[in-house]
């Protein structure tokens, strides 16, 4: 409530939405290093290379957590574009993103995938709370289809994002993390060009996505020492890093879901959906791991 009371969006400024754990990170890093790939001095916080000592939601505040604790920030500093990210709905964006007409880039991930990294999650935050015992994954499951998770209901979270990107496409870009993952290097393109710093011919030549996509790998940002063992306050909690990177692939789902789990989540999101002309792929039912 402070953040949307408070926080003043300029037109400038580029907004990483996303729900919760379908990519966050990941995309945090790789507009973080794509939108200051060009500064020079090492010294600087924004400096690319600040990645690999600093974890990407450290270089990429929410901005509903700077407002934490009754905080005010001091945002005016900030070099242009500046650079935030959010996990709410849109209608519960501050005021201001709206009449700024900043761009806001939002990522998505297939329910089934963003389940059981949610469930993830939510159980290595139950053991850093010492709490021996936590929800089964089939009563988790049970929540998520009905619409509760700690993002709340995931389908209204990307429908009015996705509606928002068919109204204003020059202002609201939509993704989805399987389509990252199969051109990643395609998809930074774009969003380079629709946060205003494209990538120059010469760039493309000289093998700067291809750099970038690397260095924001998961394997590469897994393996760094920021990663694996450093820490971070979030308000009056404390988290590891490494609880943001797990496995990082797509399909995964089908270690944990039966083949009724996902079938009647695909049946949800195909009736949340209808109509929308967003979809997402169906469950393969060949080459079933099931659980
Ligand atoms: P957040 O919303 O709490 O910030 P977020 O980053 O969205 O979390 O979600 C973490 C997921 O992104 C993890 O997925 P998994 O549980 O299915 O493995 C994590 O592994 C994945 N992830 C983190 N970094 C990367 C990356 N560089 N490339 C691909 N996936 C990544």
């Amino acid at each position: 409530m402070a953040a949307r009371d408070r926080f003043v969006a300029r037109s400038t400024d580029v907004i990483l939405v996303t729900f919760p754990k379908s990519g966050t990170t990941w995309l945090k890093a790789l507009t973080f290093a794509t939108i200051n790939r060009n500064r020079a001095d090492v010294a600087e916080p924004n400096h690319p290379l600040s990645m690999l000592k600093l974890n990407p939601h450290e270089c990429v505040p929410f901005i509903s957590f700077l407002y934490n604790d009754g905080r005010l920030p001091d945002l005016d500093s900030l070099h242009e574009p500046r650079l935030f990210a959010e996990h709410v709905p849109f209608s519960l964006l501050p005021e201001s993103v709206l009449g700024s007409g900043c761009r806001i880039v939002y990522l998505c991930r297939d329910p089934k995938d963003n389940l059981v990294s949610l469930w993830h999650h939510m159980l290595a935050r139950a053991h850093a709370r010492g709490l021996a015992q936590y929800h089964s994954f089939d009563e988790v499951f049970e929540l998520f289809c009905s619409g509760i998770s700690m993002g709340g209901p995931m389908w209204d979270h990307v429908l009015d994002y996705w509606r928002e990107s068919l109204r204003r496409p020059e202002r609201v870009m939509f993704m989805k993390y399987e389509q990252l993952k199969g051109d990643t290097g395609g998809c930074l393109k774009r969003l380079a060009e629709f946060i205003g710093c494209p990538f120059s011919e010469e760039e493309e030549r000289e093998g700067k996505v291809e750099e970038i996509v690397e260095m924001c790998s998961f394997e590469r940002l897994s393996e760094l020492e920021v990663n694996k063992n450093g820490r971070r306050g979030i308000g009056s909690r404390e988290i590891e890093n490494k609880e943001f990177f797990r496995k990082g692939v797509v399909g995964d789902w089908k270690r944990h879901l039966t083949a009724e789990m996902a079938e009647q989540l695909d049946r949800i999101t195909e009736e949340k959906f209808r109509g929308s002309g967003l979809k997402f792929d169906k469950a393969p039912l060949e080459n079933w791991y099931g659980h």
